[in-house]
């Protein structure tokens, strides 16, 4: 049992916990965080809320969605069907659980948000606003995390190594929404004092939840076909490089920064967040190593404009330097967890251990 005493500050103590998976909780030792998961069942949300789960303890990540989550989120702890646009259920469910985090998930992406431009935006930035609102208004609340995205940019951008602050003309919904989401998180955090976080995600891959209506989908779409189907008709064309990162790095990323003294993040809005940077057709050379069958076509949509006008690589040296930022998987890793992980969830045996 690891007994921490109140006067340790969070970050150390989290840092502790944070290694240590069994851990057996004293109430009148530790100060308790009770964690609100809003979009639990998404992709980032399936795999952030079982990371917080280890670190708070179960019953102390309350994780909810507007749909229905995988078995372990909801048996893992509590889950609870909650729309964030409803402000007063929000309140209340809040008050009534003691809740002092928030990581609020939910949001139409990019490829999606154009077919219902209108929509999207009130969604997106309805739903943040709430959030926001909530932590001016209720004092428990000590912190927020939100996420922002690569698509604040836009095609007058520098395309290579993006820096944090640079030229932002966003020309989707989706990077308009995230780009006045950043303005008011700065906002609102000079304004009321308040403790929000954020980072700007390249495209995610994950094996565990597949993403939905985002652009840079096709990667993790193409590992689901090459292993399902041998083949996969790409919808962005063979050379467009955009900035990636597998998920593992992605969640530990986000708990890092959540878990920094605030004394030490000179960023007031969002962080950039770098990683990986790679091609469809650079990505289908890389499946074929483990299936060398894999056949790959190329079938451009009204997503390859949204591509088209993001980064190619970000520059991410400020979280490097603010909060010790880095990443541990490359595409050759990525790549054999993701086929490896693939082939099991339809039981495929993976060519190597035959
Ligand atoms: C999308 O493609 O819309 C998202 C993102 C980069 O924010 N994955």
């Amino acid at each position: 049992m690891i007994l921490i005493k109140k006067s340790q500050p969070l970050h150390a103590i989290s840092q502790v916990l944070y290694y240590e998976k069994k851990v057996n909780f004293e109430s009148n030792l530790l100060f308790m965080e009770n964690i609100l998961i809003v979009g639990a069942a998404g992709q980032i949300g399936s795999e952030l809320t079982l990371e917080l789960r280890k670190i708070y303890g179960e019953e102390h990540v309350y994780a909810t969605d507007i749909k229905q989550a995988g078995r372990d989120i909801v048996e893992g702890g509590p889950f609870q069907i909650l729309d964030v646009m409803d402000d007063k259920r929000l309140i209340h469910f809040v008050i009534r659980h003691k809740i002092t985090q928030i990581y609020h998930l939910a949001a139409v992406l990019s490829g999606n948000a154009e077919k219902i431009p209108i929509q999207a935006w009130h969604i997106n930035m309805e739903s943040m606003m709430n959030i926001l609102d909530l932590a001016k208004e209720v004092e428990d609340i000590k912190r927020v995390f939100w996420p922002s995205s690569i698509a604040v940019f836009g095609p007058t951008t520098p395309q290579v190594d993006t820096p944090r602050l640079t030229i932002m003309e966003p020309n989707t919904v989706y990077g308009i929404s995230k780009l006045a989401g950043e303005r008011w998180v700065e906002y609102y955090n000079r304004r009321y004092k308040l403790d929000i976080r954020s980072i700007r995600y390249p495209g995610l891959i994950s094996y565990k939840t597949e993403p939905g209506g985002g652009t840079t989908d096709y990667a993790v779409e193409m590992f689901y076909e090459a292993v399902k189907n041998g083949r996969y008709e790409c919808f962005l064309n063979q050379h467009t490089a955009l900035p990636m990162l597998f998920m593992t790095d992605a969640i530990k990323a986000t708990i890092d920064l959540m878990e920094t003294e605030s004394s030490k993040l000179s960023v007031k809005s969002s962080y950039n967040l770098g990683g990986l940077s790679f091609t469809p057709n650079q990505l289908a050379d890389e499946i074929k190593k483990h299936i060398p069958a894999f056949e790959i076509t190329y079938k451009p949509d009204f997503r390859q404009a949204i591509a088209d006008s993001w980064p190619q690589s970000i520059d991410d040296t400020l979280s490097q330097e603010d909060w010790g930022y880095s990443y541990v998987y490359n595409l050759e890793k990525m790549t054999e967890i993701m086929v490896t992980q693939v082939q099991g969830k339809f039981s495929v045996p993976h060519p190597k251990s035959k």
